[in-house]
């Protein structure tokens, strides 16, 4: 099968794979029932919120404020809601991750309690032979491919998704994340980064989606976690982003195009985006 061309920042650096909470605490022992509804008497996890959230950037809730929080609404330009229907509050006051405990409380190194909404863009096209240029088939079914990052936290292979920005829509987030992570856009001139935004807005438009809901990403704790939506962008024959070439961005180490076959290995729920991008395109 013939490889596509990919392009990157730091092919020389040796990746390894690091856990998101390396000089952290522990998590602690999760029960076997990890709902929150059932007791569980001995669960005491560490308090842990990273330095870097604790500097209050404009992206993290300042913790001093938590009681005004309004959890479970859109709190003045803050969607608190979560994909999964209203969370519990704890006694204390702080939201509790749906998904049951997680062996660590606070907010790691999310910015915001409760869900912290992302957007993931899913750029596909079918794999081709670099001479002939049809389209190559695994035990008869058409290989797709995605546009994948390698992030520069963990060293997994990522679709290039980010976190949607207070005032941002989905939509915007979406391009600008792929613009920005896979095709470097914030080093460009002004000008490029226009007509690039300009070339590539019919394609952004035309998203389906995938997926909307929890994500379960390494850095969630109880009392913070991840939440996205998902859009696949498909380009049926390869023209559209033949004309931008790859080049990694942001918080992106590397991108490529990678095969979306069944045994990937990607950064938190990423594999079962992709697993649901194969079905839609009856993809190998
Ligand atoms: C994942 O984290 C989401 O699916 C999204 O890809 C990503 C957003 O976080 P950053 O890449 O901005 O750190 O849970």
């Amino acid at each position: 099968m013939g490889c596509s061309p990919s392009t990157s920042r730091h092919l020389e650096r040796k990746w390894t794979f690091r856990p998101v909470y390396p000089n952290g605490p522990n998590r602690a022992h999760v029960p076997h029932t990890k709902n929150w509804s059932t007791k569980a008497p001995d669960y005491s996890p560490c308090v842990y919120t990273a330095p870097s959230v604790l500097k209050c950037p404009s992206w993290a809730d300042n913790e001093a404020d938590l009681k005004t929080f309004k959890f479970n609404t859109i709190d003045g330009k803050i969607d608190r809601r979560s994909f999964s229907g209203p969370y519990q509050i704890s006694p204390e006051g702080l939201p509790l991750n749906p998904a049951g405990r997680t062996g660590l409380a606070g907010r790691g190194l999310l910015g915001r309690f409760g869900p912290n909404h992302a957007a993931d863009p899913i750029v596909t096209r079918w794999r081709r032979d670099p001479v002939t240029h049809e389209v190559l088939h695994h035990f008869g079914r058409p290989v797709l491919e995605f546009v994948g990052i390698r992030r520069l936290d963990t060293g997994d292979w990522a679709i290039p998704g980010g976190m949607v920005e207070t005032g941002d829509t989905v939509s915007a987030t979406l391009r600008k994340e792929f613009c920005e992570e896979a095709l470097n856009m914030n080093e460009k001139s002004e000008e490029e980064a226009r007509a690039m935004t300009q070339a590539l807005q019919a394609f952004f438009s035309r998203g389906v989606e995938i997926c909307k809901g929890y994500v379960d990403d390494p850095r969630n704790t109880d009392n913070a976690w991840m939440e996205t939506v998902a859009y696949n962008f498909h380009d049926d024959d390869g023209t559209v982003l033949d004309c931008f070439p790859l080049q990694a961005g942001d918080d992106a180490g590397a991108v490529r195009w990678i095969a979306a076959m069944p045994d990937l290995q990607l950064y938190a729920s990423h594999r079962l985006f992709i697993d649901r991008v194969r079905q839609l395109h009856h993809a190998a």
